[in-house]
């Protein structure tokens, strides 16, 4: 036997080795777990199989996309997006279809922070039969005269071709106020020109403004019955919007279709497959597969 004599860079590969052969299965089932875990869909209230791209409730964030976090409160499903909390009425993954109503006009037009629908563009946009519902807080008490039947009572607001414009009141902070809101874009009604312009140089001296999305229908039947004191417009915001969601869409069908499981990366920020039998991949924009361990 000659005596074994192994150099020291051999001798440190030799101990590398040892120990990737020793941990491997380790970080492999550690890994399956990851494509187990988000294989898992769950329910809220009445919505099943909710799977990518959202995740919370339990669901881990490698499993969903940053931005499409829910939470499941009384068996109410809710997402927040740019600071608005949002109830999610339905979810389709076919057409990638989220339908929401703000979670703050659920029972008036009078909430305590008044907050715009704003959406972030990279994640989602309004489908096409969603529009604009202006309201305006904090106006003064009294219409100027075109907007108001004589004499009192001032409201509920006037000239019954308007069906678009119409007056509520709040009880917010312990305060009174009176507030309006528009269906349509003045602009969009030219035979009304002059009441148009007395409309929005009286809306212009309201306190604030908060702009929010509707279904158009919805909104229809309201402008069918105006002046209902808000209660009507209240109901349809209710009844919710759509949402078009992109949580890199093609890169999860890739995935799906080759048998693995979307998710996300939270350390290195990118889109993630999961695989039940190799460790983890990323997909690539080719649509070829990188293990990325
Ligand atoms: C999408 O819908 C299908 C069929 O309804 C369902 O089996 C699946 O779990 C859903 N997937 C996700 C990611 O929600
Ligand atoms: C109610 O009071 C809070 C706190 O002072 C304030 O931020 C909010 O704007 C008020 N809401 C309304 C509708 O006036
Ligand atoms: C109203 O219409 C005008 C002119 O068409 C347009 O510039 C403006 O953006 C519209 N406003 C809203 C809130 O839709
Ligand atoms: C909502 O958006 C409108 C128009 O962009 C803006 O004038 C208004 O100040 C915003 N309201 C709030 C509460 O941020
Ligand atoms: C809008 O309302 C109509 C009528 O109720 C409904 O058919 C449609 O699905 C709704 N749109 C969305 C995006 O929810
Ligand atoms: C994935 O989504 C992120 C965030 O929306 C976006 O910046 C990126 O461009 C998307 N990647 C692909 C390949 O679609
Ligand atoms: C939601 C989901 O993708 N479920 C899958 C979990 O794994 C089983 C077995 O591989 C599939 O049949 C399910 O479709």
């Amino acid at each position: 036997m000659h005596p074994l004599h192994l150099p020291g860079s051999f001798f440190v590969f030799f101990i590398i080795i040892t120990f990737v052969l020793i941990h491997a299965p380790k970080f492999a089932s550690s890994v399956d777990e990851r494509y187990a875990n988000c294989n898992r869909t769950f329910a809220c209230g009445n919505i099943e199989n909710i799977g990518y791209p959202f995740w919370g409730s339990g669901r881990p964030d490698y499993c969903g996309f940053p931005g499409f976090q829910l939470n499941c409160k009384d068996s109410i499903l809710e997402i927040t997006i740019m600071s608005a909390t949002y109830h999610v009425l339905g979810i389709n993954n076919q057409s990638r279809i989220l339908n929401v109503a703000r979670a703050d006009y659920q029972d008036d037009l009078c909430p305590a922070f008044l907050i715009n629908t704003t959406l972030n563009p990279d994640l989602f946009e309004f489908t096409s039969d969603t529009q604009d519902i202006n309201l305006y807080y904090h106006c003064p008490p009294h219409p100027p005269p075109p907007l108001t039947h004589p004499p009192p009572p001032l409201t509920p607001i006037p000239n019954q071709e308007i069906k678009c414009f119409s007056h509520f009141t709040c009880n917010v902070n312990e305060t009174t106020f009176d507030g309006y809101y528009l269906t349509r874009n003045l602009s969009e009604l030219p035979n009304l020109a002059s009441i148009a312009t007395a409309i929005s140089g009286f809306l212009g001296s309201c306190g604030e403004q908060v702009v929010l999305a509707a279904n158009q229908s919805e909104i229809q039947s309201v402008e069918a019955s105006p002046c209902q004191s808000g209660e009507n417009l209240a109901e349809a915001l209710a009844k919710g919007f759509g949402l078009k969601w992109n949580a890199n869409n093609s890169l999860c069908d890739r995935c799906t279709g080759s048998g693995g499981q979307c998710g996300y990366n939270t350390v290195s920020d990118k889109f993630s497959c999961y695989y039940s039998d190799q460790p983890y991949h990323t997909v690539c924009p080719t649509g070829q597969f990188v293990t990325s361990l």
